[in-house]
């Protein structure tokens, strides 16, 4: 293991530069990577698998790390689902950080994929403090969890340049607009992009992988 005791004051610094050392591992070996973040439940895993389907048949290769407090089962999914997949337990930790990150890509076979997703820990608080050193962030909100979801956590949704807004299937029998986080969201962050997904029937998909750039 990499040394991280360090005084506290010392450890996000550390975790700065371990992040910063991901970046440069993942683009030497040519692999766009996305942290893909959200609340429990909301439909992370689902759109990562939905997203890696759409790619397959332009010839991208995806690879997932699946981060989970316990379990293997979305590290499950992700095979099944024909990516190459790495399960990172957290052991009770509620966020991946930058040092967890950087010992899954040291045992991930990055010369296999084009894209590389790592789903973090469900959680919209704690991930916003801690980067793992990807090309890029998205954050998945489901609509079940209610229209005030976006101003409750103001510091994740002014860092992260692209959203989807999961479950619009089912908006209506949550009572929920989902243009009122699309709107709560452009005043936190007027340069990021809102989309507006259903991972179930794929709805959004493809306006999702144009906003990621993938
Ligand atoms: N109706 C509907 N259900 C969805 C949608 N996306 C995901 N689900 C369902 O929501 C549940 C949770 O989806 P997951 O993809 O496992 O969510 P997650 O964010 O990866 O969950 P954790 O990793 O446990 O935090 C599953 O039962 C999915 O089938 C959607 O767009 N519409
Ligand atoms: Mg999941
Ligand atoms: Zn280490
Ligand atoms: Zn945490």
């Amino acid at each position: 293991m990499h040394d991280v005791r360090v005084p506290f004051g010392d450890v996000l610094k550390r975790q700065l530069e371990l992040a910063e050392r991901n970046y440069h591992l993942l683009a030497d070996n040519n692999v766009h990577s996305i942290s893909v973040m959200g609340a429990i439940g909301s439909g992370k895993t689902s759109l990562i698998l939905a997203i890696a389907e759409r790619l397959r048949l332009r010839g991208v290769r995806s690879g997932a790390i699946a981060g989970d407090v316990a379990g293997d089962d979305d590290a499950r999914r992700f095979t099944e689902g024909g990516l190459i997949a790495a399960n990172l337990n957290t052991d009770n930790d509620c966020h991946l950080d930058a040092h967890r990150v950087s010992h899954a890509l040291r045992s991930f076979p990055l010369g296999k994929v084009d894209t590389l997703f790592i789903e973090n820990v469900g959680n919209l608080v704690c991930p916003a403090d801690f980067p793992l050193g990807t090309e890029l962030d998205l954050v998945v909100i489901s609509v079940t969890e209610g229209d005030d979801m976006v101003r409750k956590h103001p510091k994740i949704f002014v860092q992260t340049d692209v959203i989807a807004i999961n479950k619009v299937d089912i908006a209506d029998a949550v009572g929920v607009d989902p243009q009122r986080l699309v709107e709560d969201y452009r005043t936190l962050n007027p340069h990021g992009r809102a989309v507006l997904t259903d991972a179930r029937s794929g709805r959004g998909v493809e306006e999702l992988i144009t906003a990621l750039g993938l």
